[in-house]
């Protein structure tokens, strides 16, 4: 890339900012006011939970079905498709301490629910909800390390 064709592109995302301000930053992909990053790398849930943090984002929470489905064709579709494998289970920002589950950043209950059948199991003493590649939920040992997303508002 030559430095002609470099300036111009600082100048088009200098104009895409300052007209549609509601963008997200580099690796991020933005849905309906938020912006949402797949970190393919496992983490146990506390530690995703703080990386998420350290992004100046949280850990995913899912309020909608649009928001499911948007999640799964659009930011998941490189993930693995096997049902029950943890290599193709991915943290989201849910979790229980007495089988009560609510999400971390916000501290709300779950409103929406899109639990795989039979699901939540909620054998452990704690338990954190992850997403499979189908968009269904389950909940699983907090402890075992899997992929996770990151959820943040837009850049205003
Ligand atoms: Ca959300």
């Amino acid at each position: 890339m030559d430095e002609t064709s470099n300036i111009g592109n600082n100048t088009q995302t200098l104009w895409q900012y300052l007209f549609n301000p509601s963008v997200c930053s580099d690796g991020w992909s933005p849905y309906s006011g938020h912006c949402y990053i797949y970190n393919e790398t496992s983490l146990i849930w506390n530690t995703a939970n703080d990386e998420c943090k350290r992004q100046g984002a949280y850990l995913l929470e899912i309020e909608t079905q649009y928001e499911n489905d948007w999640i799964i064709t659009s930011l998941l579709f490189s993930l693995c498709s096997v049902t029950w494998d943890i290599n193709c289970e991915v943290f989201v920002g849910g979790s229980t301490e007495k089988g009560v589950f609510k999400w971390e950043c916000s501290n709300n209950l779950l409103t929406y629910q899109n639990w795989y059948p039979n699901e939540p199991s909620d054998i452990g003493t704690r338990e954190c909800i992850f997403l499979m590649p189908n968009g269904q939920w389950s909940d699983g040992n907090c402890e075992y390390p899997r992929k996770f997303i990151c959820e943040k508002k837009q850049i205003t």
